[in-house]
C-alpha cells in the first residue's frame, strides 16, 4: 500500500511536470494542496469517476482555478475520463486540460472557475440548491438529495469582495453542509500577503456564523482528517477549514514564495523537487499500485449503486415525486409549459398600458406555479424589480423549501449563486436588480454565459426613465455594453406582449442566459397583426409599416419603440413613408437567417434611424455609416423621467426630424 505522501507526491509529479511540458501554469498551488486534497478525496468525497452525472455525488469546485493542475491530477488519477494524454496536452488547443477548469471540457469538473472569489460563491449556490432539492424531494428513509458541497479555495478568493458577500448569505442560511478548505500559504502573486492581507480569517468566518476549524498542518494527513471530519459534523452551519501550507511543497529553491505561483519549475527545480519528495518515477509515469491507491470507481460505482437501489425503492413509494425528480434533474420543462406560455401571451397582447417590469411581474406569476424549477429573488429590490411571485415562497434556514431568496443587497453574489443553482441541476434561477447596478454582477454574467447557463437576468428601471433618482440610477451604456458579452441574449422588450416573448426566449434558451431590460415607467401596448406576433420571438420585426417601399427604417427597442411609432405617423403626414421595426433583441435578430433579416431591414433602404436611450455603440452596426442614432453617450440629469425625455431629444418630432436629415444628407 502507498503511503498518504506518495500518493499526494503523484499529484505533485503531475503538476509540476504538466506545467513544465506545457510550459506555463501554476505549479505552487497544486504542489501545496496536494497533501489535503489527497485526504478529501479519499477518506470524504462522495463521487463516480464513472458517471460525472450522477445526481447525487458530492459538487467540488476549485475556486482558485489556477491550481487547474490540481484538480486534472486528481481527475486522473481517481478514474475519470482523462488520461495521461490529456494531462500531457494540459494549455494546448483542444485539450480536456485547458488553462483553468472549464465546464463541459473535462469529465468531473463541475464549473468554470479562475476569476477569484466566484468559484467560492458559486459553491455557495451548490449548497443552497443541494438542500433546496433536497428539502423538496426527500421523504422518510428516502434521502434521494444528501450530498456535500466542498470549494478549495486560496488566499485570492478570500480578498476578493465577493467572498464576503456569499459568505455572508452562507452563514445567515446556515448551510451545513457547505465546506470550505482554505490554502492558508501566505503567499499570493506579489508576494508575502502581510502587507495587504491582514485579516483574522477564522474570526470572520465566525462572524457570519460559520463554524471555523483554524490553525490545521495542510501537510499533515491525519491532522487534515480529524479536521475535515469535524466540519463533517457540523450541519448546522457552513464549515471553513484553514489550511496552513507552503506553497510549492517540495521544490527547495521556490517552495515559500510566490515564485512558485505562476511560472514552470524548470528541469533543475523539479530534479531537486522529485530527489526531495522521493519520488524516482519519469515524468507522466505513475507506478500501478499508486493508481490502485487513488483510484475511485469501485467505491464510486458501490455509492451510486445504493443510491440507485434507494432511488428505485423510492420510484416504487413515490413514482410521482421520482418522476419529478427526473424532469427537474434533466432540464426538461413542465409538458404544460408551452401552453401556460401561449396563454400569457394571449393575455398579455390585450394588456392595458403598463411598465415591462409589471409585465415581466405577470410572466413570473403566470408561469412561477407550473414550473416549481423557477426560483427568483432580487438584490434587496423585490419590489422594484417585481420578482416576487404570488407563489413564492422565502427559502431560509428554518423553511427550505421555497422557491425565492432574498440576496439581500449583493449583486454579484446573487449573480455567482444563480451560476450554482442553475449548475446543480433541478433548478432556472432569475433574479433582479436596477439595469444601472449590472455592473456589480457583470463578471458572474460573463460566467453564466461562458457555461452556457440558464439564468434570466431581470434588470429594471432601464434608463433616463428612471428620473428624479439621477445620473447615480440612470443607465446609459448598460444595454450596449451587456450586448457585447458573448452568448448573454439581450432583450428589451417594448410592451406586455414583447416581455411576454421574451420571458419565453429565456426560459425555453438552452445554452445561455437571458438578460431582460424593463421600464420603470408605464408604456404603451402596440397593436401587430398576426405575422408581427409571430415574429416577435425572432427579436426583431415589422411593427408598423408603410404603405409601399419605405423612404426610410426607423429601429427602435424598448421604451422609445412608441416614441418611433409616433415619429414614423408625423413623417407619413409629411409623406414620408416610413417603416418602423422593433428590435427587443438585437442578438436573436442578428441570428435569424439573412433572409429574414433583409425582408426587415430592405438592403436597398439605407437611409435608417435608431432610436433607444442609452449609448449609441453597437447601432451602427444595423443604420449603416449613413444612418443616424438618436441615443446618449452622455450621463443623465435628476429631474422627472418625461422632461428629461424631452430635454434629450427623445420626442417625435425630434426623431421625425432626425429622419428628414438622414434623407437629406444622402
Ligand atoms: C478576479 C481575479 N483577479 C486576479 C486574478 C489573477 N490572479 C490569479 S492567481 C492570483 C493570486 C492569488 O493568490 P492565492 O489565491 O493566494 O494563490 P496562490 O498564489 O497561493 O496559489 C491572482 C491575482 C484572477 N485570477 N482573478
Ligand atoms: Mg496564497
Amino acid at each position: 500500500m502507498p503511503t498518504r505522501k506518495e500518493l499526494a507526491n503523484a499529484v505533485r509529479a503531475l503538476a509540476m511536470d504538466a506545467v513544465q511540458k506545457a510550459n506555463s501554469g501554476h505549479p505552487g498551488a497544486p504542489l501545496g494542496m496536494a497533501d489535503f486534497t489527497e485526504v478529501l478525496y479519499n477518506d470524504f468525497v462522495k463521487h463516480n469517476p464513472a458517471n460525472p452525472a450522477w445526481p447525487d455525488r458530492d459538487r467540488v469546485v476549485l475556486s482558485n482555478g489556477h491550481a487547474s493542475m490540481l484538480l486534472y491530477a486528481v481527475l486522473h488519477l481517481t478514474g475519470y475520463d482523462l488520461s495521461i494524454e490529456d494531462i500531457k496536452n494540459f494549455r494546448q488547443l483542444g485539450a480536456k486540460t485547458p488553462g483553468h477548469p472549464e465546464l463541459g471540457q473535462t469529465p468531473g469538473v463541475e464549473t468554470t472557475s479562475g476569476p477569484l472569489g466566484q468559484g467560492l460563491a458559486c459553491a455557495v449556490g451548490l449548497a443552497l440548491a443541494e438542500r433546496t432539492l433536497a428539502a423538496r424531494f426527500n421523504r422518510p428513509g428516502f434521502p434521494v438529495v444528501n450530498h456535500t458541497t466542498w470549494v478549495l479555495l486560496g488566499d485570492g478568493c478570500l480578498m476578493e469582495g465577493v467572498s464576503h458577500e456569499a459568505c455572508s448569505l452562507a452563514g445567515t442560511q446556515k448551510l451545513g453542509k457547505l465546506i470550505a478548505l482554505y490554502d492558508d500559504n501566505g503567499i499570493s502573486i506579489d508576494g508575502c500577503v502581510d502587507g495587504w492581507f491582514g485579516d483574522d480569517t477564522p474570526a470572520r468566518f465566525r462572524a457570519y456564523g460559520w463554524h471555523v476549524v483554524a490553525g490545521v498542518d495542510g501537510h499533515d494527513p491525519a491532522a487534515v482528517q480529524k479536521a475535515v471530519a469535524a466540519a463533517k459534523t457540523e450541519t448546522g452551519k457552513p464549515s471553513l477549514v484553514c489550511l496552513k501550507t507552503v506553497i510549492g511543497f517540495g521544490a527547495p529553491g521556490v517552495c515559500g514564495t510566490s515564485k512558485c505561483h505562476g511560472s514552470p519549475l524548470g528541469d533543475e527545480q523539479i530534479a531537486c523537487a522529485r530527489e526531495q519528495l522521493g519520488w524516482p518515477h519519469p515524468p507522466f509515469t505513475v507506478p500501478a499500485e499508486i493508481y490502485a491507491g487513488w483510484d475511485a470507481r469501485p467505491k464510486g460505482a458501490a455509492a451510486e449503486g445504493l443510491w440507485s437501489e434507494m432511488f428505485a425503492a423510492y420510484s416504487a413509494t413515490h413514482p410521482d415525486l421520482a418522476a419529478e425528480f427526473r424532469r427537474r434533474v434533466s432540464g426538461e420543462l413542465p409538458v404544460g409549459f408551452a401552453a401556460a406560455a401561449a396563454d400569457l401571451a394571449d393575455a398579455l397582447a390585450k394588456a392595458d398600458p403598463m411598465a415591462t417590469r409589471k409585465a415581466s411581474g405577470k410572466c413570473l406569476a403566470a408561469l412561477g406555479p407550473g414550473l416549481p424549477e423557477l426560483v427568483g429573488g432580487s438584490a434587496d429590490l423585490a419590489g422594484s424589480n417585481l420578482t416576487k411571485r404570488p407563489d413564492s415562497v422565502v427559502i431560509e434556514a428554518a423553511t427550505p423549501d421555497g422557491n425565492y431568496l432574498n440576496y439581500g443587497v449583493r449583486e454579484f453574489a446573487m449573480g455567482c449563486l444563480m451560476n450554482g443553482l442553475a449548475l446543480h441541476g433541478g433548478f432556472i434561477p432569475y433574479g433582479g436588480t436596477f439595469l444601472v447596478f449590472a455592473d456589480y454582477m457583470r463578471s458572474a454574467m460573463r460566467m453564466a454565459a461562458l457555461m452556457g447557463l440558464k439564468v434570466a437576468y431581470v434588470l429594471t428601471h432601464d434608463s433616463i426613465g428612471v428620473g428624479e433618482d439621477g445620473p447615480t440610477h440612470q443607465p446609459i451604456e448598460h444595454t450596449a455594453s451587456l450586448r457585447l458579452i458573448p452568448n448573454l441574449s439581450v432583450w428589451r422588450p417594448a410592451d406586455a406582449a414583447e416581455t411576454a416573448a421574451a420571458w419565453n426566449a429565456a426560459l425555453t434558451r438552452e445554452n445561455g442566459p437571458t438578460a431582460l431590460i424593463l421600464s420603470r415607467q408605464t408604456l404603451p401596448p402596440q397593436p401587430r397583426d398576426a405575422a408581427a406576433t409571430a415574429d416577435m420571438a425572432r427579436g426583431g420585426y415589422v411593427l408598423a409599416d408603410c404603405a409601399g417601399e419605405p423612404s426610410a427604417l426607423l429601429l427602435a427597442t424598448g421604451s422609445e419603440v412608441a416614441l418611433a411609432v409616433d415619429a414614423a405617423k408625423l413623417l407619413a403626414g409629411q409623406g414620408i413613408p416610413v417603416r418602423v421595426v422593433s428590435l427587443p433583441s438585437v442578438d436573436r435578430f442578428l441570428a435569424q437567417p439573412a433572409e429574414y433579416r433583409d425582408q426587415v431591414l430592405p438592403p436597398q433602404v439605407a437611409a435608417r434611424v435608431a432610436v433607444e436611450a442609452g449609448a449609441t455603440t453597437g447601432w451602427w452596426q444595423l443604420v449603416g455609416s449613413r444612418g443616424t442614432v438618436v441615443g446618449l453617450d452622455r450621463f443623465g440629469e435628476s429631474a422627472p423621467g418625461k422632461v428629461l425625455f424631452a430635454h434629450f431629444g427623445f420626442t417625435p418630432e425630434a426623431v421625425a426630424q432626425a429622419v428628414r436629415d438622414t434623407l437629406a444628407a444622402r
